[in-house]
């Protein structure tokens, strides 16, 4: 099957992938499509998947955070796309805090709509290195080493919630979103690392709610809708938790633009909810 190849990949990248941070901590004198600069290390870790996914029979697309357009990487009938951003959090390797990578498989060319999502996960380097894997209707974590993957069993977002965390400079937030963090912050634990899939990592462990909101200098907030909001909102709305960009569920998003940014909320279905109430439609 395609997608347990691309899955496969990814889990044996990995190790290789983290083996090389150490001497690629420095800042690439380049930034990407959206502006973001560029460490070695997330050009590095892009060259490396690029080359194992693209050689992939039924990956026809690869997509990435770190490179401007689609590379048409195949011609196969019912191929996937894959579209990955490959260090997520890379600005954490500096100050030896949890990256990851995140990617999303669709069944067909992107951008495309988060529903066309048949796979989605992350590989995160925290004191372990784990791959979380969402697809049929399961999400499951695996503990990944040099010699292999071992199941470390099914991933469901607690219905009690526990921590929060947010991005963007409170100032920049909107009003009403202020208002609904101050009451969020009465009975949650702040939890924000800087790594989209490190924080959303402590909402699947502990409930709760991970978001980069839109702010009032970018209404359209920072997270990529392809690479990084739609993907993890299809592991937690398969692990039991649900996701908004303020109105409707991240998977009903349908960018015109591979690098398209969209507000993002992840987390337990109430708390979700209750933010949905909380912002303007
Ligand atoms: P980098 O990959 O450039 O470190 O950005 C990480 C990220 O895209 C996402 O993983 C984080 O949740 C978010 O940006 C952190 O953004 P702030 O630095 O503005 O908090």
């Amino acid at each position: 099957m395609v997608v347990d190849s691309v899955f496969d990949v990814v889990a044996d990248a990995a190790p290789e992938i983290r083996e090389g941070l150490p001497e690629r901590r420095a800042k690439a004198a380049t930034e990407n499509v959206s502006g973001d600069e560029q460490l070695e290390a997330d050009v590095w870790a892009d060259d490396v998947l690029f080359e194992r996914l693209a050689d992939l029979d039924g990956v026809n697309w690869y997509a990435s955070e770190e490179r401007e357009d689609v590379e048409v990487v195949g011609d196969a009938d019912d191929g996937y796309a894959v579209a990955i951003d490959p260090l997520d959090g890379s600005s954490n390797v500096k100050s030896n805090n949890p990256c990851g990578t995140v990617l999303g498989v669709y069944d067909e060319a992107v951008p495309a709509s988060g529903r066309s999502l048949v796979a989605a996960g992350f590989v995160l380097y925290g004191p372990i290195t784990t791959m979380t894997v969402a697809r049929d209707g399961d999400v499951t974590e695996y503990l990944v080493e040099a010699d292999g993957r071992t199941d470390l069993g099914n991933v469901e977002v607690p219905d009690d919630p526990v921590v929060y965390g947010f991005g963007g400079r409170v100032p920049d937030w909107t009003e009403e979103f202020e208002s609904y963090v101050r009451d969020v912050e009465d009975d949650l634990k702040l939890r924000y690392g800087g790594a989209m899939i490190a924080d959303v990592n402590q909402v699947l462990t502990y409930g709760g709610v991970f978001g980069y909101p839109g702010l009032q200098s970018r209404p359209e907030g920072k997270l990529r809708a392809l690479f990084e909001s739609m993907p993890i909102a299809y592991v937690v709305e398969q692990a039991g938790g649900a996701s908004t960009d303020g109105s409707q569920s991240l998977l009903d998003v349908d960018p015109d633009d591979v690098h398209e940014r969209t507000p993002t909320f992840v987390g337990t279905q109430s708390v979700v909810d209750d933010l949905e109430a909380a912002l303007p439609d």
